[in-house]
């Protein structure tokens, strides 16, 4: 990853007045000495950059620039020399001490939205200047988001972060293949698809779609069959498929009907990696396996559809955990857009697989967890799970086969 190319990253701009903390939070943001900070205005003169991996978005650059405030004939060049890296910015972070935004930080918005680039309102100093509930209701009434940060001891800078990668435009996230990378050209996948009653009419849900255009894109084959031909289809091949990727409900069979030496997973595990990061939601769910009555789980999901009669997030996993645990979980669920910012006192978040919403969103919300110190994963990976299946479906992905064994079970 240390590889990848400049245009490839994601380039976060820090810009504000000068002396308002920029240079600090790009410090803090890296967790490293980047860029001089000193109390004295105008200590940053001339852009820089910084190139990293952060943290759940990946290949970043951050520019800290001089102060757009900056005056006198020196002043006025350097104050240009940031507005030049406007149009390199992917992502901008406007930052103010806490109780103040003015006109200077209202035009730096204007000039990110004429621009389309997402913006961000970071109120700095959090632990001198108390961040006024005004300015931030009027950038909430006015559509900008916020984070108030304190550099110096790091508070704020998770939530921080998380946002950055909620709001990061799509295109600059690093996407990890669906399942082409698995398969040499030319080689064939069997995919086992239930057609139940929960199957829409006619046509086929998007990821099987996906997964199917992402082996032709690969120059691969697939065959694709209902569980009960899974059996069938493989007698008839004079060569082992190279794998086989179910659906999370028939797993238990498709692992029964498929000799060991054959490659399995589902869908749901493909979708995982595809949206976050799958070694983290595997560990996640080896806390399945330690729960114990009387922990609270949060099942979080990110659309709000209308609950079947046998709903997978409010009757089947709720159902599976009691069962698996012995006794009874505490179950809160939620669905929409915004997580609860109170995430202390879960043993667990069970996410679904998060078809709503963007690579971004889904790994700010991890991060978010990470940042409670809740682990996560996700309805795939925890129906797995409670079939015993699991870690034989994340045999193609040995770096969260290992994730998933090496968690400590009591
Ligand atoms: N107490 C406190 N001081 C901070 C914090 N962040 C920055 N400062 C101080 O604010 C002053 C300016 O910080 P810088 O990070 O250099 O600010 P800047 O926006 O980069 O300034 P210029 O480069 O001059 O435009 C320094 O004295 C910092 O120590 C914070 O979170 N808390
Ligand atoms: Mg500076």
């Amino acid at each position: 990853m240390q590889d990848t190319p400049k245009g490839l990253r994601l380039h976060i701009g820090i810009y504000g007045r000068r002396n308002v903390g920029k240079s600090s939070l790009l410090n803090a943001l890296t967790r490293q000495t980047v860029s001089i900070v000193s109390a004295t205005p105008g200590t940053t003169t001339d852009p820089v950059e910084k190139t990293m991996e952060m943290a759940p978005i990946g290949p970043v650059v951050f520019i800290d620039t001089a102060g757009i405030d900056d005056t006198g004939d020196l002043g006025l060049m350097r104050s240009d020399r940031t507005r030049q890296m406007f149009d390199r910015t992917d992502l901008a972070l406007v930052a103010s001490e806490g109780d103040v935004w003015g006109d200077y930080e209202r035009d730096l918005v204007a000039a990110f939205r004429e621009r389309k680039i997402p913006v961000i309102a970071v109120l700095t100093k959090g632990d001198e200047t108390p961040v006024a509930q005004t300015v931030r209701q009027s950038l909430l009434a006015e559509g900008i988001e916020s984070a108030a940060v304190c550099s110096t001891d790091g508070r704020g800078i998770d939530a921080l972060r998380a946002l950055m990668a909620r709001m990061a435009p799509e295109h600059a996230i690093s996407q990890p293949a669906l399942l082409a990378d698995l398969v040499p050209a030319g080689g064939l996948v069997i995919f086992v698809v239930p057609i139940d009653l929960g199957a829409p009419k006619g046509r086929l849900i998007l990821p099987q779609v996906q997964a199917i255009r992402d082996i032709l894109d690969g120059d691969a084959m697939c065959m694709v069959v209902k569980e009960r031909e899974l059996r069938p289809a493989l007698d008839r091949l004079t060569q082992p498929p190279d794998l086989v990727v179910c659906d999370s409900q028939v797993v238990l069979k498709a692992a029964a009907d498929t000799p060991p030496g054959i490659p399995l997973t589902t869908f749901s595990i493909l979708m995982a990696r595809f949206k976050g990061e799958l070694e983290t939601l595997a560990r996640g769910a080896a806390v399945i396996e330690t729960l114990a009555p009387g922990d609270r789980v949060l099942v979080a999901e990110a659309c709000t559809h209308h609950p079947l009669a046998d709903d997978i997030g409010r009757v089947k996993i709720p159902r599976w955990l009691r069962q698996y645990a012995g006794g009874n979980i505490h179950i809160d669920t939620f669905a929409g857009k915004d997580m609860p910012a109170d995430l202390s006192g879960y043993r667990l978040i069970i996410h679904c697989g998060g078809c709503v919403i963007t690579r971004g969103h889904m790994l700010g919300r991890m991060h978010a967890a990470a940042a409670a110190g809740v682990p996560m994963t996700n309805y795939g990976l925890a129906i797995s799970l409670t079939q015993g299946v699991l870690h034989r479906a994340l045999g193609p992905f040995p770096a969260a086969q290992e994730a998933f064994d090496s968690i400590p079970r009591g």
